[in-house]
């Protein structure tokens, strides 16, 4: 009998505890250039951000799988200028590195003075202002040993390294060109890791579309020579046998070596959705990797990733629920709400009736300035979003609305607007390029309280309203592949978008939004 329980408890454990497989993207939307830290058994991984506000995003996790977004490291002004940015500019791929109790993040704001790092003792909290780097290209990394701190990054397309001050930025060794790759075209994303008592120093080839690579090379010195690895490349998608592989363009990866002595990749990839069109922007994936003493690293034993991982993992932490329904009651936006380029904050407000109230400006998505916008990532490819507007002390033309959001050229709007004689209609706008085109208008009998949904799959975007908040009719649906980064070009993802415009400057036009639903799957 004790035999018997011991089984069923054994089983039970094993049952609860399994943990033998994972889904990727684990940070799925627009997410890209990830690097990881561990600090004992927390990991804090960022991302790039470009033209949005705050910049560079912060997850923690304590499983590599289920990531939680803390917050962002550039929240101020002073540490993120992003004046006239276009898209695609501002913060480029980001390094969080922990020596010694205090992280480091180290990134380009390439619409400003380029290479800067940022340092915090608590991530949470505030970070530093920006401490400016002399060394130039992008993709700046930082590596520390015995109270040394370098810097490798690719100018003039050739990883280069020095030696840093990192507290004052001061170049303290000049600039050595260390490696340039296998040959791939944009050597990029360098890090530096020890191992067995070598340097290694991994890159990415062929730039973040459908040829990207990690390659790595090794030497006894961290300033080399290093030799590339026979096996090179480590990981891409770019031969046969990832043809069909729902991911691609596999690069730009950062390793970290868990409490367990496991070792990990996190990498970027997209998933082309409606043919080769992806609009998601390049997304978080994990990869589990086999490193043997003195030998070369190996990613998930061929050099591929897939969508459903079977292979060994940390122990898991259980997923924290994703919250569908956004009140705007708390008074606080979550860390997943982002603004374009420098925000103004007088136009953001919640208010006691648990609205989110914008104010519309004469600022609009197409411009290179801050509209009053406040945007979340499409994280699925199917998802529902949902919102309640209601457009208030207008003017005519002002509007406010749900907008599908690649960038300032390129957007699907949703939108009540005003028009002359107390009236309001419906518009469904698109604007691609230079394109400006109203698909629907539809007059509204009564002022008050429209709701709007979009719902998206692989081919198309949805558009629909309701009065009642229950009925919801179609009102036109739109191709996917025309908002893709293949055909608008640029780094960034699809973000869906609440925003207020209007024509007049002396206009007191403002919308509340009532609520924001997410549904994805
Ligand atoms: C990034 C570069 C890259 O700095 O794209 O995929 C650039 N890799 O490393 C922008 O994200």
């Amino acid at each position: 009998m004790r035999n018997i329980i011991l089984l069923f408890i054994a089983l039970n454990i094993g049952y609860i505890y399994a943990q033998e497989s994972y889904q990727n993207p684990v940070i799925p939307g627009f997410h890209p250039d990830p690097s990881v830290c561990r600090v004992d058994d927390d990991f804090y991984l960022v991302t790039s951000s470009f033209e949005y506000f705050p910049g560079v995003p912060l997850f923690h996790s304590k499983d590599l799988i289920h990531w939680t977004q803390i917050g962002h490291c550039l929240t101020r002004f002073s540490q993120l200028k992003l004046t006239n940015c276009p898209p695609s500019g501002g913060i480029y791929a980001p390094t969080i590195r922990y020596d010694n109790g205090v992280f480091y993040m180290v990134t380009t704001n390439v619409s400003d003075k380029g290479n800067f790092l940022v340092h915090a003792t608590d991530p949470k909290g505030e970070w530093s202002d920006p401490v400016w780097l002399n060394q130039g290209g992008i993709d700046p990394s930082l590596y520390f040993e015995d109270g040394k701190c370098y810097l490798v990054s690719n100018p003039e397309n050739c990883i280069n390294l020095c030696q840093i001050n990192p507290m004052t930025g001061e170049q303290l060794t000049p600039s050595k060109k260390i490696w340039n790759g296998t040959g791939g075209r944009y050597p990029e994303a360098p890090h530096i890791y020890k191992k067995d008592h070598w340097y290694y120093l991994m890159i990415s080839e062929g730039g973040t579309e459908y040829g990207h690579k990690v390659t790595i090379a090794r030497s006894r010195h961290i300033d080399g020579p290093y030799t590339g690895n026979p096996a090179n490349p480590i990981l891409t998608h770019i031969n046969a046998n990832a043809q069909l592989n729902p991911i691609q363009g596999t690069g730009h990866a950062d390793l970290v070596e868990a409490k367990d002595g496991s070792w990990w990749m996190v990498c970027l990839a997209f998933r082309p959705q409606s043919g080769s069109h992806h609009l998601l922007g390049r997304e978080t994936f994990l990869a589990p990797v086999r490193w043997d003493k003195n030998a070369w690293p190996v990613v998930n034993g061929d050099g591929t990733i897939s969508l459903q991982m079977n292979v060994p993992t940390l122990p898991q932490s259980p997923e924290t629920k994703k919250i569908t329904r956004i009140e705007f009651n708390k008074g606080k936006l979550g860390p997943e709400w982002v603004y374009l380029r420098n925000p103004k904050p007088e136009n953001y407000l919640t208010t006691s009736e648990g609205t989110l109230r914008l104010k519309a400006t004469p600022i609009h998505l197409k411009d290179l300035d801050s509209p009053t916008f406040i945007a979340r990532r499409q994280e699925h490819i199917f998802f529902t979003a949902s919102t309640s507007v209601k457009l208030q002390d207008a003017f005519v033309n002002d509007k406010a609305g749900i907008t599908v959001f690649m960038n300032n050229h390129s957007h699907y709007d949703l939108v009540v607007e005003q028009k002359p004689d107390e009236e309001q209609a419906i518009v469904l706008h698109y604007r691609l390029g230079s394109l400006d085109h109203i698909e629907k208008e539809i007059p509204l009998t009564e002022k008050g309280e429209i709701q709007f949904q979009i719902r998206g799959d692989k081919d198309f975007y949805t558009f629909s309203y309701a009065t009642n908040g229950k009925a919801f009719q179609e009102i036109g649906k739109m191709n996917t592949r025309y908002l893709s980064s293949e055909t608008t070009g640029g780094f960034t993802g699809i973000m869906l978008g609440l925003f207020a415009t209007s024509e007049t400057a002396s206009s007191n036009a403002y919308v509340d939004f009532d609520y924001f639903d997410y549904l994805g799957k």
